[in-house]
């Protein structure tokens, strides 16, 4: 069977690792693994280059949490860090001091751009450096093309890297939108289109919708593929209760002037018969008064819980999208 799951960072990455241990549960291949094929198709928006380095932080949320390396508290990052060099970074004034590169994430972001500089690809570097795990999953950048989000604040005449806006300023600076820097241009990488064509499922992870699981969207092809697509597309709310479960995509929302309610991500995304994206859509129980509304939209409503808390809710909400399929 396969799965491809559009992807951000954190919440993706959660989900993913769910999704791996429900199949190796359901479609065990006798070793441990599973017979099933995960393709994660990931955000790469959020991506910069900063002192030198290509910095992909979705990419590294989710092979660091499939590898069981990462900051479980933090959410992003290597679990056991340090930050000698980003110390010395800050005293030589480079680089930006809000944001911290661990010394193991440094290592990782030296192998991409030695990669990037060799010639490579972010998709045959991606493919290098998570070989050095055995993630089960496959991470495809979404596109190869550098097509960072920016978002527009205030004064409208300035925009600024999301990275700036989330990390330095926690997205308390109102954000009038976002723009997707030279998207016009871009392509979906190698494989991605396949991974949709191909998938007997496809699941949406309960990723930021604006500016993980958007900007996937917003690379020119995508949103065809996904029409064209044989299989299911299930999506997971990353609302709960009618708030956010960790990050700030209610800024994120508000930006775009979606409503932060499981309901109205769904509505934004719209049904598979509307020319939107989803066939069913997963919501918290606490969030069950909204099925109707979602029906209404032609999407169906599947009402199960939505926390995360651990890797067997995470495997049971997984199980609980693919029984939706
Ligand atoms: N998030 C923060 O809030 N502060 C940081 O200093 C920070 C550093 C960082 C370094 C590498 C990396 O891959 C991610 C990092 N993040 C940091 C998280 C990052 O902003 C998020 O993972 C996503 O980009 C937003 O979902």
């Amino acid at each position: 069977m396969r799965i491809t799951v559009l992807s951000g960072g954190v919440g993706g990455a959660r989900f993913l690792r769910g999704l791996r241990a429900s199949l190796r549960e359901s479609h065990p291949d006798g070793s441990g693994g599973t017979t099933a094929e995960i393709t994660a198709i990931v955000n790469t928006g959020d991506d910069m280059w900063l002192t030198g380095l290509r910095i992909a932080p979705d990419l590294d949320s989710i092979m660091y949490t499939l590898a069981g390396a990462n900051d479980e508290v933090r959410g992003w990052g290597r679990v056991g860090e340090s930050e000698r060099v980003s110390d010395e970074l800050r005293a030589y004034n480079v680089g930006w001091p809000w944001f911290t590169l661990g010394d193991l994430d440094i290592g990782t972001h030296l192998a991409r751009t030695s990669m990037l500089r060799d010639g490579l690809t972010l998709t045959e570097a991606t493919e290098r450096i998570t070989a050095r795990w055995d993630l089960g999953v496959t991470l495809l950048p979404v596109t190869n093309d550098e097509v960072e989000t920016h978002v527009v604040v205030e004064d409208a005449g300035t925009t600024m890297h999301f990275q700036e806006w989330w990390t330095r300023h926690r997205a308390a600076v109102t954000a009038l939108g976002f723009v997707q820097q030279n998207v016009s241009t871009a392509r979906p990488a190698p494989g991605v289109l396949a991974a949709i064509a191909e998938a007997d499922v496809i699941l949406v992870a309960p990723s930021n919708p604006v500016v993980s699981i958007g900007t996937v969207l917003g690379i020119p092809g995508i949103r065809e593929a996904l029409a064209e697509a044989s299989a299911p597309i299930i999506g997971v709310s990353p609302i709960i209760a009618g708030s956010v479960v960790r990050g700030m995509a209610d800024a994120c929302l508000a930006a775009i002037g979606v409503e932060t309610s499981a309901s109205a991500v769904a509505a934004h995304y719209g049904s598979r018969a509307g020319g939107g994206l989803l066939d069913a859509w997963l919501i918290d129980e606490a969030d069950a008064s909204e099925a109707a509304t979602i029906e209404a939209a032609g999407i169906r409503a599947v009402v199960v819980p939505l926390w995360m808390r651990d890797i067997p809710t995470s495997a049971q909400l997984a199980a609980d999208a693919l029984a939706a399929a």
